[in-house]
């Protein structure tokens, strides 16, 4: 019999119409390991084409199936289809990589459906995965592997940590594997890119330190120009997202980088991350070869309009940077995307009315910039998440994976470190009053198009958003009690 050589990527879908879709680069990252050391590598990206088990042919020559997963929806989505791999395809083994699995190791191994967990950077792990599978061996050897050990009373098994990874010695993403046709932003054909890992942040909310222990890893920038030429050329790229934590702390290295897209006249737009207090380190000067480099997009987090709140996540930043911010980027051109979170332990009402001004105020700074307002989520070795719940059911610490992958983004989601009564505004800003208000500032009476029945439901839920926002008065939520009674009749996919 052939040894078997062929690995298959299935990512997960993560919300509804995704848009604008970027290359799924956490697979082709390990994908393309393989593939340049001889494997044959499909990947299948739920967000394209969803693929049922049947659709999978021949699999006489798979070694294994991987799957990568972000928390919430997408590691909901995987676990279904590693289900119907288990039902249809029983002996093919099922490997987890991504940040869900990598945070939560322990309840993943444990899962009937997922035969191996890699915690952490995956280059280095997946090839000794194959090597091990392809030998018949357990994966007692790999490094950063969790797993069942079944012949010990299903124990779960934690091996030694993967280091971070050397990002000078990963092999070139290979785009080839995916259909870059498929990947489009406005702009036309799109990549997504990676320059740099971790951040060198402390904010004590994100996850992102616990994985890379505050260290970074840097491709060298004549490598990165190297590889975005043979990309563009070969498919006419028109859009880059670089998928940095923190891409612009390094000053000179992005001019460098723009300079070089203006120097060979690229003509791309794209987009990146940074902290307020570190590009406000850059000049009106440069930010204006940015935009002339193509720059669209700055992502960044605002996460609250209260110093109080900033300085208690520690942060590390003033308002001010992140107002500054905002102003000169107005003037520059460039679009602002804010990240920001409301719900954490100590906020009080007037730490929220802070965060609401700052978001109304920048969207009107420049009304095409966008405003994200997510909530608070305990990181997962945190205590506080030991107790959350939904509804009246169980604990966090008592769920089941399956259990508490619904916790993300569920309004019936219980933070019993909040008041009931905070609890209530914050839900209620976030599924409800903020987003057709700033959606409004954005579109100024051109939204009233269509069904007029849809029309005068948007109209006044709009209107009762505004004076709400407008007001600070959440009393009487006449429209978050309909939701409620609404979605027990016909659950969505916020679950209330
Ligand atoms: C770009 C990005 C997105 C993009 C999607 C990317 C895409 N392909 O289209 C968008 C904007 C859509 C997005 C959405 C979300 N994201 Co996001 N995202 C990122 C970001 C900035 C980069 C991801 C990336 O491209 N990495 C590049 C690859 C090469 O690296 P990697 O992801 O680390 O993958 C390595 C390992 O994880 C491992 N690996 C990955 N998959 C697999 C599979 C196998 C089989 C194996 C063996 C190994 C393996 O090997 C890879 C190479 O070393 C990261 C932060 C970061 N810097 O990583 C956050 C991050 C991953 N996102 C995060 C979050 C929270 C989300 C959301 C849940 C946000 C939200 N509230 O809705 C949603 C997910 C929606 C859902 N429920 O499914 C968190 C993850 C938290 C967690 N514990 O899962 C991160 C870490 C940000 C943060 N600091 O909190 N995200
Ligand atoms: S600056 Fe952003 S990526 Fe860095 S630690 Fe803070 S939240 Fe995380």
């Amino acid at each position: 019999m052939k040894p078997k050589n062929r690995v298959l990527f299935y990512y997960p879908k993560m919300m509804e119409n995704q848009y604008p879709l970027y290359t799924p680069n956490e697979v082709l990252a390990v994908g393309s390991v393989l593939h340049s050391k001889g494997y044959k590598v499909d990947i299948l990206d739920q967000r394209l084409i969803k693929t049922d088990v049947r659709d999978l042919g021949d699999s006489r020559d798979l070694l294994f199936i991987g799957i990568s997963a972000k928390i919430g929806r997408q590691s909901r989505d995987g676990l279904e289809f590693a289900k119907s791999v288990n039902l249809e395809l029983p002996e093919i083994p099922i490997i987890w990589g991504g940040w869900a699995p990598t945070r939560h190791p322990g309840e993943f191994a444990r899962h009937p459906s997922v035969d191996c967990v890699i915690a952490g950077d995956g280059e280095d792990a997946i090839l000794q995965v194959a090597e091990a599978l392809g030998s018949g061996r357990d994966f007692s050897r790999v490094q950063g592997a969790v797993y069942e050990d079944t012949e010990n009373d299903g124990k779960i098994i934690f091996n030694p940590p993967l280091p971070v990874m050397d990002l000078t010695r990963t092999p070139m993403l290979n785009y080839d594997l995916v259909h870059l046709d498929r990947y489009m932003d406005k702009s036309g054909r799109a990549l997504s890119y990676q320059t740099t890992r971790g951040c060198g942040g402390k904010c004590s909310f994100c996850c992102l330190n616990d994985q890379y222990n505050h260290k970074r890893s840097i491709v060298p920038r004549e490598r990165v120009i190297d590889e975005l030429a043979f990309w563009i050329k070969k498919y006419d790229i028109k859009f880059i997202s670089f998928s940095d934590s923190n891409l612009f702390a390094n000053r000179n290295r992005v001019l460098k980088l723009a300079g070089e897209f203006l120097r060979r006249d690229w003509k791309i737009k794209w987009e990146g991350t940074g902290r307020a207090d570190q590009l406000n380190n850059y000049s009106d000067e440069h930010f204006e070869l940015l935009k002339r480099s193509g720059c669209q997009w700055i992502y960044t987090g605002l996460e609250s309009g209260s110093q109080r709140i900033l300085d208690s996540i520690q942060k590390r930043i003033q308002l001010d940077d992140c107002t500054e911010l905002v102003s000169r980027l107005s003037k520059a051109d460039i679009r602002l995307w804010g990240h920001m979170i409301s719900g954490f332990p100590d906020e009080t009402l007037t730490d929220l009315s802070k965060s609401i001004d700052l978001a109304l105020w920048t969207k009107r700074q420049n009304p095409k910039n966008k405003i994200t307002f997510n909530i608070f989520m305990p990181r997962s070795n945190d205590n506080l998440i030991k107790d959350i719940r939904i509804g009246s059911g169980r604990k966090f610490k008592d769920m089941e994976l399956e259990e508490m992958l619904t916790v993300f983004g569920n309004a019936r989601l219980r933070m019993p470190w909040l008041s009931q009564k905070m609890e209530r505004i914050i839900k209620g800003i976030y599924f409800i009053y903020l987003q057709p208000y700033l959606d409004y500032i954005e579109a100024e009476g051109k939204m009233d198009k269509g069904n007029p029945l849809a029309v005068f439901k948007s109209f006044i839920r709009r209107r009762i958003s505004m004076y709400r926002l407008d007001h600070k008065y959440y009393g009487f939520p006449v429209l978050y009690w309909l939701l409620r009674i609404r979605n027990r009749i016909k659950p969505s996919g916020h679950g209330w």
